[in-house]
């Protein structure tokens, strides 16, 4: 028994078909199985052992498949940091998940602040001897090595929750196969598709049905460095089948349509446009069909959860919708009692309730958190997501908010409203702070920020202020965090406990739109 994820990497008829194409450099699956030996050779050499947690900060890279496919192999546990993270971000994952290794350029800031903690992981460059192709007389021996078991921890995934500092999501590699591989299932993945790969990896969406999608199936991804519309359409007229992105990656695709509509050439042969990761207003969805004559099949998740809810393959892909459960899960909408909702005589829920899932790709918890794990379930194993959604009688789930106002999807990425009230409370004019999200319909959410001047901050203006708190952000937290408008208010509306109303400070942003 050894990872679902490795079954093509060893299969002799797979060996001379490329996985993973990047640029110029192609890994074919046999050439992947070596260098992943290799490497996995490398990184053992190095005192690092199966079990450890192996952070890694690379922008999308041959090094970082060859990495995560050793770890999930070899029982080594894959922590990903997002490529934007800042020194104290990145400094809270390497601590808390104990990494031993970071895998991470010499030069870059990441590590700089490894090397600075109490106990450093060990430095591994991507340029570094792991990394190489192996001389010929190395390539056909193994690792001395035990294959992962199917149920060890694969990853170990950070998320922003309420609370200001992210959590670590545990995914055993049991559970990603089987909520991966229903997902692409219904969306028939096979060896026969390419995927136009442009979502970071990183996060589940990119790394779980991108790159172990492609795994599953023994197909091929085209992995751009990083999003463009350019890049996109090249990979589609190059042959990609199949286009997952999140709805602002939709947004630009259609903006450039809307002004290169000869472009729409390039869609012609994919069969397949998902999105998730945050609403896809239903105009965008409508604009995309009207552009392309294909309707996005739009589904639902959640880095703890997986692929939960997903439109049809066959069926109607219905606009504002993201469809039913994926095979392997139940989900229901419950009322704040956390009693299930009735359906009426039609069999719709129209009142909104709370989404919460059960089923077989669930996370095993949070990483050395048994508080929030056990405050995420409930004694039969549901999980409460925090979501706000209908269901109309044909059983399509309709998201419609989100039970924390502290809780913000900007292009896909989920913060935290907490997280960055925190930056703001830290320069020294500020002595109140609300953080909100406010709607976009590039970003689908815009960082928005209320403040009150501390009472002796009277040397800069109002305008001054807002202005010096974007870059005061961004030089401590990734950059789309920071706020793209800032009020200055004599006082931040307050109820009668003295708990800011933020409903009453998104109105006062319409009008300050972002620069
Ligand atoms: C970049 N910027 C952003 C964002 N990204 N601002 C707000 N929100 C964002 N998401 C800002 C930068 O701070 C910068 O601003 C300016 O945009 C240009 O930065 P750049 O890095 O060039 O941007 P980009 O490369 O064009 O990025 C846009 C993007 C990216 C491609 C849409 O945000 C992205 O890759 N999003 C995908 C996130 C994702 O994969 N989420 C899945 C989570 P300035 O110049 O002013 O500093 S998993 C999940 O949600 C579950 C499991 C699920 O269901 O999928
Ligand atoms: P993350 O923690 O980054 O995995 O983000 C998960 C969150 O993304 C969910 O809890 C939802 O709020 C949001 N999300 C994912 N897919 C969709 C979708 N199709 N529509 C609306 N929100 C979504």
């Amino acid at each position: 028994m050894t990872s679902p994820f490795v079954t093509y990497l060893h299969d002799p008829e797979a060996a001379s078909r490329p996985a993973f194409v990047f640029g110029d450099t192609t890994l074919t699956y046999g050439e992947l199985a070596t260098r992943t030996h290799h490497y996995a050779r490398g990184l053992a050499a190095s005192g690092v052992c199966p079990g450890d947690r192996v952070a890694l900060m690379l922008p999308s890279c041959p090094q970082l498949v060859i990495a995560l496919l050793a770890h999930l192999e070899f029982g080594f546990v894959h922590v990903p940091i997002n490529t934007r993270y800042r020194g104290a971000e990145v400094a809270h994952i390497l601590t808390d998940s104990g990494a031993s290794a970071l895998i991470a350029a010499t030069d870059s800031e990441a590590a700089a602040v490894a090397a600075g903690l109490p106990n450093p992981p060990r430095l591994i460059s991507p340029t570094s001897a792991p990394f190489a192709v192996p001389p010929p007389g190395q390539r056909s021996q193994p690792p001395q090595l035990e294959p992962a078991s199917p149920d060890a921890l694969g990853l170990i995934i950070y998320t922003s929750g309420t609370t200001g500092r992210s959590k670590g999501v545990m995914l055993s590699q049991r559970a990603l196969a089987a909520n991966v591989g229903a997902t692409t299932g219904l969306w028939r993945f096979s060896k026969d598709d390419t995927l136009a790969l442009a979502l970071p990896l990183f996060h589940v969406h990119g790394l779980g049905l991108g790159v172990l999608g492609t795994m599953l199936h023994g197909m091929t991804s085209h992995v751009l460095a990083r999003f463009s519309v350019e890049g996109v359409l090249a990979a589609l007229r190059a042959g990609a089948t199949i286009f997952m992105g999140v709805p602002t990656m939709h947004h630009r695709l259609l903006e450039h349509l809307d002004a290169h509509p000869a472009d729409t050439d390039a869609f012609a042969g994919a069969r397949l446009f998902t999105s998730g990761s945050a609403a896809l207003p239903a105009s965008d969805h409508e604009r995309f069909e009207t552009h392309t004559g294909t309707r996005i099949l739009e589904r639902y998740g959640m880095s703890e959860t997986g692929f939960t809810l997903s439109n049809p393959y066959d069926g109607e892909r219905r606009a504002g919708t993201v469809g039913f459960a994926v095979p392997g899960y139940e989900a229901e909408l419950r009322g704040d009692d956390g009693r299930p909702l009735v359906p009426d005589a039609t069999g719709a829920v129209g009142e909104p309730g709370e989404i919460w899932v059960r089923g077989n790709g669930l996370m095993d918890g949070y990483w050395q958190n048994p508080t929030a794990t056990a405050a995420s379930f409930d004694a039969d194993g549901w999980f409460q997501t925090g979501d706000v959604a209908t269901c109309d009688a044909d059983g399509y789930f309709r998201i419609v908010g989100r039970k924390s106002v502290d809780i913000i999807k900007s292009g896909g990425f989920k913060l935290s409203a907490r997280e960055i009230e925190d930056v703001l409370l830290g320069h020294p004019s500020v002595s109140e702070a609300a953080v909100v999200g406010v709607a976009d319909p590039a970003w689908g959410e815009r960082i928005c920020a209320a403040i009150v001047r501390a009472p002796n901050a009277s040397d800069t203006s109002d305008d001054e202020l807002a202005d010096a708190l974007p870059p005061w952000v961004s030089e401590r937290l990734a950059s789309y965090k920071k706020p793209r408008a800032v009020i200055v208010l004599e006082r931040l509306p307050k109820n009668a406990l003295g708990k800011v109303q933020k409903h009453r400070l998104r109105p006062l942003f319409d009008v300050h739109q972002p620069g």
